[in-house]
């Protein structure tokens, strides 16, 4: 992995992933494409190339692979959950047509694709705790059939057409940088930001309702150590649980509590919210990522509040 494009650059994900890249990579090209209106600002911008990369336009995709002899493509456009749910034709054309688009240039570059998927890929009749890696995934959101699919269409590129594809399901993903836009998990994100600030937060997802959640770089770590794995190493591919911990809105409450008492929730739950979250597994295994790429997580549900906290004080000035 030298020069990489990574699409979607300006999200929650591709902002810390394109910075740790070009950190990692000092020598490779590493290109943060976005879309207008999401153009990359600050050093984000100033630190290497941006392009225009839309992922329903495979003759851009295609030119700037090779302007940039691009090597390894970050696929991170995607509609999130709740925002698939309300403009579903719009996430099947950035999920699935814009996939198709980025395989093809993969397939006829010779590039390496990472695509992520999701616990969004599991439905109401998978195994809720210890979700197995390989089991039943029959979701019932648009956002999980895009994602299901494009677990399937990326394994076929690899089997098919020898395409070097690669991919985890992310949980929630936490983080102090961008905020998340649209999903079901984003109220874990939330949460930090209305307890450091002081304010009451209002929880969108009931008590009781469990998912896996991640702090952010380890998340950026799993998206580079599937990367680099040891090919002969992988019986699967498309795509790895990854697992680092689980909570309800109550034990996180309470673990922010442990460090800002005053902090304060109520609940009004988001009728189209709960019913995805409830589809979703509470618990993934994810022995399959630890035995075929030696996959562990840094931070869990302690570590993460300390360091969101601290985090989130400097980001807005609060002693
Ligand atoms: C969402 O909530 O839609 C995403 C996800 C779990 O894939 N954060």
């Amino acid at each position: 992995m030298k020069n990489v494009l990574v699409i979607g650059s300006t999200g929650q994900i591709g902002s810390e992933l394109t910075m740790k890249l070009r950190r990692e990579i000092p020598e490779g090209n590493i290109v943060a494409g976005y879309i207008p209106g999401a153009e990359p600002k600050g050093v984000l911008l100033e630190s290497g190339p941006s392009e225009i990369a839309d992922v329903r336009d495979g003759q851009q995709l295609s030119s700037i692979v090779d302007r940039y002899k691009i090597d390894t493509i970050y696929n991170l456009a995607a509609l999130l959950s709740a925002v698939a749910e309300k403009k579903p034709l719009l996430a099947w054309d950035i999920q699935m047509n814009g996939l198709l688009n980025i395989l093809e240039v993969a397939r006829e570059k010779g590039c390496a694709v990472f695509t992520p998927s999701s616990i969004g890929s599991f439905g109401p009749e998978t195994p809720k705790v210890n979700t197995p890696q390989d089991t039943i995934q029959r979701p019932r959101s648009m956002y999980g059939v895009t994602k299901v699919a494009t677990e399937l269409l990326s394994d076929y590129y690899y089997h098919k057409y020898g395409v070097d594809t690669r991919s985890v399901r992310f949980p929630g993903l936490i983080s102090n940088v961008t905020l998340p836009g649209g999903g079901t998990t984003d109220y874990a994100v939330e949460i930090y930001y209305a307890a450091v600030k002081g304010e009451e937060f209002v929880c969108p997802i009931a008590a009781g309702t469990f998912m896996d959640m991640m702090y952010m770089p380890d998340a950026l770590k799993a998206a580079v150590e599937i990367m680099h794995a040891d090919p002969s190493r992988l019986i699967h591919r498309n795509s790895f649980n990854v697992a680092s911990m689980s909570f309800d809105p109550e034990i996180l409450a309470a673990k922010i509590r442990s460090r800002i008492p005053e902090f304060r929730m109520r609940y009004e739950v988001d009728p189209m919210r709960e019913e995805i979250a409830q589809s979703w597994p509470d618990k993934l295994d994810d022995s399959c990522a630890r035995a075929e790429w030696d996959w562990a997580p840094s931070y869990d549900l302690d570590s993460m509040t300390d360091d969101m906290i601290v985090s989130l004080r400097k980001k807005f000035g609060i002693e």
